[in-house]
């Protein structure tokens, strides 16, 4: 690996799927997550079901995970590529529907803008898929936009479903 801090950084990453087994491939991610070289603490939010947003296709699963990695936010981007390749994810056109989708969302309180990463995510604030899971994790966070509190509140016109909040099905 090519930089590595000497002390971890936390970090928050979003997980989305809408194609194939998304539950099942997600709790796999996890599992690679919990798998990633010097990276410690991972915690995963609770599973969501989530309307596709500016997107088409099947409904999500959406979840959040923060981590405490040593990796260089670069290095830690492209492990999450890798695990999304691993899961069969193509790149065919903007927003296409994906068997898995690793957003890196935070890296401690780092910016960062190169052509390859957008540090905060630049619509993490806009989104009820991230800012549910995320508020689970950190309910005092603090955006550049506001408290993770008052953001939820401004997208509460969009349709999201704690996954153990499903009826059943028969
Ligand atoms: N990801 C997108 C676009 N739209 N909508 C939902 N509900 N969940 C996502 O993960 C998602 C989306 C682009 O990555
Ligand atoms: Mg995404
Ligand atoms: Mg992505």
């Amino acid at each position: 690996m090519s930089n590595l801090n000497p002390t971890p950084t936390l970090a928050y990453v979003a997980l989305g799927a809408n194609l194939g087994d998304p539950i099942g491939t997600l709790l796999e991610a996890c599992e690679a997550l919990h798998q990633l070289d010097h990276t410690t603490e991972v915690q995963i939010s609770g599973f969501y079901k989530t309307a596709p947003l500016d997107a088409d296709g099947p409904d999500y699963i959406n979840a959040v995970a923060s981590l405490k990695t040593r990796l260089a936010a670069p290095d830690l981007l492209q492990a999450l590529f890798a695990i999304e390749t691993a899961h069969g994810r193509e790149r065919s056109y903007h927003n296409a529907p994906r068997t898995l989708d690793l957003d890196l969302l935070l890296y401690g309180s780092e910016e960062f803008n190169t052509p390859e990463l957008t540090l905060p995510h630049p619509r993490l604030h806009l989104r009820a898929f991230v800012l549910h899971p995320l508020a689970e994790l950190a309910p005092k966070l603090q955006l550049a936009q506001g408290s993770i509190q008052d953001l939820l509140q401004t997208v509460a016109d969009q349709a999201i479903t704690p996954l153990d909040a499903e009826p059943d099905d028969e």
